[in-house]
């Protein structure tokens, strides 16, 4: 029976039966949200399913099949990755990079394959990210693995299994009794972004880009770490295959692997001869960065499979195939003057004004560098020639100057005393890389803008239609001031501004209205408060349940949530004493923004709280990053230095100095299975905590 997910019939007096259906649901849900790109039911409600299967299974244990959704969660962590052997290797691709190559490549398969003066290609995208073979025997998921050197990969299965737009399960009625499908595994921009604001949250280290945090992921021994990581997958490729016969295109490949339940990407076209390749790589260049995912350029592929065969390899590369890369993403340019920009929270920045130049697609004539102890460790000059990186729709930056270009006249940088906005003074702490302007938003124009900008923005109050460029115009006619100023606004004041017809102005009121109804977590993140990232915001709104709780939390209180260290708790509560953000708060409130209130105050125990750890030595099977995790998510600190203020030093092999310190000093040592049951007996569970730790990943698995 096909019950419908709200179906009244749904079994459910029946544990097995009910089981069996909530698989089915939940898995269709996958898909409908993973593969085709178009959600079936919100998120809560998948996960009162979700719930419900997985009390089942903890009930009655032989009802968890390896396709069952619960198992998407990770295992226990491997000690290492076992070497698998691809029974067919994973091959590589040729590159082309301007049209001549194309035209060349085109005439070089027209001519191989002889009298045919047109060819057909399919034509899909070069993602940016790591390939992957999947295994799967009667339809069922056995086995993933890494493309390695292209003979040998790594066994990844754990990790594979967490990522939900994989299917455990092959659908329809062709399944094969073996297939390997071949494809990437990605992250989409917007997850990378969630993801980097999680680690600086936490101070870790953030990931350079999508395809390191992609790899990073995919290759931890813990496979709970990915499943706590937004990875997707697209297939486009066939090793092995059994028992059914290949298809006879590579398109009828992907749509076969459609109806299979695999996700294969919608960016696919089949165009005739080199001038479709080339319109395709022009429409997808011009697109690329509306795209969700990053990707490098285009493959073509001869689309007939007879043609395929009939052409074969060279060396480790298809002659039917070729990927047509983007240009470089870095160029020279010379550095025309150095200026200052002012964010919301006064932070001052260095920006190279630039000889416009031609980037990734784009005329780049800014670039940022970042801070002024940047400026002087890449030793930049005005002047300078200096190389450009753009990184999809990441700010430019300056990666490096060419010393040997650089005149005789090249000037430093010198940073400003006052702020370029409004003049007040710019300070620098000393322990800090950032200079600030003094002025606050009250006096810094700059600083209200960004506040509003922020205060607006999609993750906050999401305030639809409501650019930067309508709130700097409103700043600047002195029509609003703080956010609560927006919730004043009236037609006639909106409708006045440069280019706003007053259907948009109606748009925009309606949106204000909308946004009022929110989240805590929104709002609090809405506020801007320094070092409160989106996943702070949500810690914060989770732990105090309410925003009154939040408003009178003390800093000791404040260091009980889960993430939270001194640095954090000292700025929400400087936040919160200042009267101006006060009555920001309290006219915000009046202005009807409102949310769920008290949605259950979650104490995460810290039963480790004020003890300090210093880690020195191998340990036998934690990695340093994994104990400080485990230590960490139980309330410990963990220092680099052994002080008469460490509680215990935790010695793997090879300790050295740190050991001898803490002996002399009589510190408790523990080794790691010491440090296990300490963390046991504190209640805490021997298992790393599932957030984030960077880890650094080489190009190991770029063809
Ligand atoms: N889209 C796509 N990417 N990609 C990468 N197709 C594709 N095919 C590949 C590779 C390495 O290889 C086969 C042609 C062998």
């Amino acid at each position: 029976m096909q019950a419908d997910l709200h179906s009244a019939s749904a079994p459910d007096n029946d544990w097995r039966a009910r089981a069996a259906w909530l698989t089915a649901a939940l898995n269709r849900h996958n898909h409908a949200y993973y593969v085709l790109d178009d959600p079936s039911v919100p998120d809560a409600e998948y996960d009162k399913l979700f719930q419900e299967l997985q009390a089942l299974e903890a009930a009655h244990p032989e009802l968890q099949g390896s396709d069952s959704p619960t198992q998407r969660v990770g295992g226990k962590p491997l000690p290492q990755f076992e070497q698998v052997r691809h029974s067919i290797p994973m091959l590589s691709l040729g590159n082309g990079f301007d049209d001549d190559d194309i035209v060349a490549f085109d005439k070089r398969v027209s001519d191989a394959l002889g009298l045919v003066p047109e060819v057909d290609y399919a034509c899909e995208l070069k993602f940016d990210g790591l390939a992957i073979n999947l295994r799967y025997e009667d339809g069922v998921l056995v086995e993933a693995a890494t493309r390695g050197d292209g003979s040998t990969g790594e066994n990844v299965t754990a990790n594979i299994r967490t990522i939900r737009a994989i299917p455990l399960r092959l659908h329809g009625d062709r399944v094969p009794r073996v297939l390997d499908v071949r494809g990437e595994v990605l992250m989409y921009k917007d997850d990378f972004a969630r993801l980097n604001q999680r680690q600086r949250d936490a101070g870790l280290k953030e990931f350079a880009n999508p395809r390191n945090a992609a790899a990073g992921s995919l290759r931890q021994l813990d496979s709970r770490i990915t499943a706590q990581r937004a990875l997707r997958f697209f297939a486009y490729g066939i090793g092995m295959l059994e028992g059914v016969d290949m298809p006879p295109s590579h398109s009828a490949l992907l749509d076969w692997y459609m109806a299979l339940g695999l996700p294969v990407c919608k960016e696919r076209a089949v165009v005739t001869g080199a001038a479709g390749l080339l319109e395709f790589f022009r429409d997808i260049g011009v697109r690329r960065s509306q795209l969700p995912y990053e990707i490098d350029g285009v493959v073509y592929k001869v689309n007939r499979l007879d043609q395929q065969l009939q052409l074969g390899f060279v060396s480790r590369a298809p002659r039917f195939a070729l990927a047509h890369k983007f240009p470089a993403q870095e160029a020279l340019t010379v550095v025309q003057e150095i200026e200052v920009q002012v964010g919301r929270t006064g932070a001052i920045t260095p920006v190279a004004r630039l000889a416009p130049v031609f980037v990734g697609g784009v005329t780049v004539t800014n670039a940022t560098l970042h801070n002024e102890d940047e400026v002087r460790r890449k030793d930049i000059r005005i002047g300078d020639t200096v190389i450009v990186r753009r990184a999809g729709d990441v700010i430019p930056e300056v990666v490096a100057c060419v010393p040997e270009s650089r005149p005789a006249d090249a000037r430093e940088f010198v940073m400003p005393v006052a702020c370029p906005v409004c003049g007040s003074e710019i300070v620098r702490l000393e322990d800090e890389s950032i200079a600030r302007c003094s002025g606050g938003w009250i006096k810094c124009s700059a600083q209200r803008k960004g506040g509003l900008q922020h205060f607006a923005s999609r993750r906050a109050m999401d305030i639809e239609g409501l650019g930067d460029q309508l709130i700097e115009q409103l700043v600047d006619k002195q029509v609003i001031t703080t956010p609560a100023d927006l919730y004043r606004l009236g037609l006639t004041a909106l409708a006045e501004l440069d280019r706003m017809a007053e259907k948009s102005a109606q748009n925009v009121l309606a949106a204000l209205e909308k946004s009022k109804s929110t989240t805590l977590a929104r709002f609090i993140y809405g506020l801007g408060i320094r070092h409160v990232g989106e996943a702070t915001a949500k810690e914060l709104a989770r732990h105090f349940g309410n925003l009154d709780a939040l408003l009178a939390a003390t800093e000791e209180q404040l260091l009980e949530v889960a993430d939270i260290g001194p640095v954090v708790a000292r700025s929400v509560l400087a936040f919160f004493t200042d009267p101006l953000n006060l009555e920001l708060v309290e006219q915000l409130r009046a202005a009807g923004i409102h949310w769920d209130e008290g949605a259950g105050v979650e104490i995460k125990p810290r039963p480790l709280l004020g003890n300090i750890f210093v880690l020195t030595g191998t340990l036998p099977t934690l990695s340093r990053d994994e104990a400080a995790q485990m230590i960490e998510a139980a309330g410990g600190k963990v220092s680099g230095s052994v002080s008469k203020k460490t509680t215990y030093v935790v010695a793997g092999s090879d300790a050295g100095s740190k050991l001898a310190k803490a002996e002399s000093l009589g510190v408790s040592i523990l080794d790691e299975a010491g440090l296990l049951a300490l963390l046991h007996t504190a209640g805490m569970d021997a298992a790393p905590a599932t957030d984030d730790v960077a880890i650094e990943t080489s190009d190991l698995e770029k063809p």
